[in-house]
């Protein structure tokens, strides 16, 4: 899907004019009556605790048959990088899930246009490979995800084929038809009017022509949305699904954005998602700041992801200033409900972390290393925790996945679907492997620290005051255990930071402070009786991008 262009042309609109009419919309308040916020069961919670989550596009992942396309018995056979199931090695990257790109048969190489729901996309496989994917990803207890899109279908689908060429076709409702050309604009003031190619009439799709929206309020489109979720759930194993584009969902008359209809439609899918399957995990894609994710909540998807935290981390390195991040993090904590919102660097829609920090390994290490000990569930884009490099157009976002140095990355015997960025050969997963200093080291440290510490995999978050603009602080808590975070995100130098928190953060008494991912120790942290932090520091001299993570331990 191309959100990202409509998205960055609202927010210049939403900037430029200062005021937002269209552009995401004005958020309805969720349906009532509201049921119980805690819908989290807690074997959901088990596999989610400190937990991180690997995205996937399965074209670009590793190719089994040598055709040039990624494909699911490749993704199988590479599921021991990600995950070996013993808990003892550490030389796998450790995430706990998988979120895949679309995997059900579509028109596009992206998958976001199905023209069959119920069945693999031919290039990845078969439904029997997909159930042996789940099988052996279980078995290393790698819970599966799978990408879901229900606002549109393929202009190919046989649904809308049937319904074009017929008005009085059985899935003629199921779309929406005008008879002549509405004056009605779309989010981002694009065409969503399409004609139709057989008849003097007009169709509706938000996206562009070849992806006409499903008309959800038609009661069959609702049923059969949850029927798809059923298959995957039961027949094909899935653990859950990421929900594209979601605030598009239900039209309503002048409203397109996250209307009444569209949360109301959100709870019943749910409903009946926690109906067949409890411990199922749905993230929703809702691009927009934290303010336009609340209506979502409680009681629709389970979480949703934080484009905001993600814009403010890369911008954090950006320009040598993390407050702005802290800041929202400690917003995003006290607003969303048990913290259900997910995290990441970037997605499949934008310029990889390493292009978007100017190829510095060193800010990209940095970049991973907050995202990885701040809140929030994280999703780690495939690639990215080798420096994989790409921007637009969508499909260089997407390159095969590195490997190795031989051929063909090590991705493809045959000649990859899509070329190579131009550093595959020096940058790869063989070339990282080995060396305890490579971006891909750090991943897997971090990922395990994460899910070694409860501090930093479930613990609640306080930021500190630093004397320096450049130095982002941060607690991290989890009943009497506590890790502090302190990273300089600038370019010099930062020497005697003082921390300080205007609240009581911890017990009174005197604390040792060891550094857990390197070796060494920070000054020993003395708490007054009224449990605030005042004036400490930590360690003389902060390098320029240096973190040091300490773990707090009362004496
Ligand atoms: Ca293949
Ligand atoms: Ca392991
Ligand atoms: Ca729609």
């Amino acid at each position: 899907m191309c959100m990202r262009e409509v998205l960055a042309a609202c927010r210049v609109v939403a900037v430029l004019a200062a005021f937002s009419f269209g552009c995401g919309g004005r958020a309805s308040a969720p349906p009532s009556p509201v049921p119980p916020a805690d819908t989290v069961t807690a074997s959901v919670r088990d596999w989610r605790r400190g937990a991180t989550c690997y995205e996937i596009f399965v074209r670009s992942f590793f190719d089994s048959d040598g055709d040039g396309i990624g494909d699911l018995r490749g993704l199988t056979e590479k599921l021991d990088y990600i995950n070996d199931g013993n808990a003892s090695t550490h030389r796998d990257l450790g995430a706990q899930c998988i979120w895949l790109m679309p995997v059900n048969e579509a028109s596009s190489y992206h998958g976001y246009d199905a023209t069959d729901y119920y069945r693999v996309e031919r290039d990845y496989g078969t439904n029997d490979d997909f159930k042996r994917l789940v099988v052996e990803a279980h078995r290393r207890g790698i819970t599966v995800l799978v990408d879901m899109v229900l606002n549109h279908v393929s202009s190919e689908h046989p649904w809308f084929r049937e319904a074009l060429g017929d008005p009085a076709a059985l899935h003629r409702s199921w779309f929406r038809w005008a008879t002549s050309l509405p004056a009605e604009r779309g989010p981002w003031g694009q065409e969503v009017w399409h004609r139709s190619p057989v008849r003097n009439e007009y169709y509706y799709g938000v996206f562009w022509h070849g992806m006409p929206d499903l008309d959800y309020h038609t009661p069959a489109v609702r049923e059969e949305a949850k029927k798809i979720a059923a298959f995957w759930l039961t027949e094909m194993g899935v653990d859950g699904f990421r929900l594209d584009a979601v605030p598009y969902l239900v039209e309503e008359p002048g409203q397109q954005i996250g209307t009444t209809g569209t949360h109301a439609f959100l709870h019943e899918y749910a409903a009946s998602i926690r109906a067949i399957a409890p411990d199922a995990f749905t993230v929703g894609e809702v691009w927009d700041g934290l303010d336009r994710m609340l209506p979502y909540y409680p009681d629709q998807l389970e979480s949703y992801f934080a484009f905001d935290l993600s814009d403010l981390l890369i911008a954090a390195l950006r320009d040598g200033s993390p407050q702005a991040l802290l800041d929202r993090y400690a917003r995003f904590q006290q607003s969303v409900p048990d913290a259900r919102y997910s995290t990441f660097l970037r997605n499949h829609d934008q310029t990889r972390t390493l292009t978007a920090l100017g190829g510095d390994v060193a800010r990209a290490k940095l970049a991973a290393t907050l995202l990885l000990t701040l809140p929030g569930l994280p999703f780690v884009y495939y690639g990215e925790e080798i420096g994989m490099t790409g921007d637009k157009p969508d499909e260089r976002l997407r390159t095969p996945m590195q490997w190795s140095s031989a051929a063909g990355a090590g991705f493809t015997r045959g000649t990859p679907w899509e070329s190579l960025q131009a550093d595959w050969a020096t940058t790869s997963v063989e070339r990282q492997d080995r060396d305890p200093a490579s971006l891909l080291d750090l991943y897997r440290r971090l990922i395990h620290l994460r899910l070694d510490h409860s501090a930093l995999g479930t613990g609640d978050y306080m930021a500190l005051r630093a004397s320096s603009p450049t130095v982002a602080a941060y607690l991290r808590r989890d009943g009497d255990r506590a890790v502090l975070v302190v990273a300089n995100v600038g370019t010099t130098s930062a020497m005697n930071v003082t921390l300080t928190t205007p609240d009581a953060a911890l017990r009174p008494g005197r604390n040792t402070a060891t550094r857990i991912l390197q070796p060494g120790v920070a000054s020993k942290l003395v708490i007054a009786a009224d449990g605030r932090i005042r004036g400490y520091v930590p360690v003389a001299d902060i390098a320029p991008l240096e973190t040091w993570i300490v773990e707090l331990d009362r004496r």
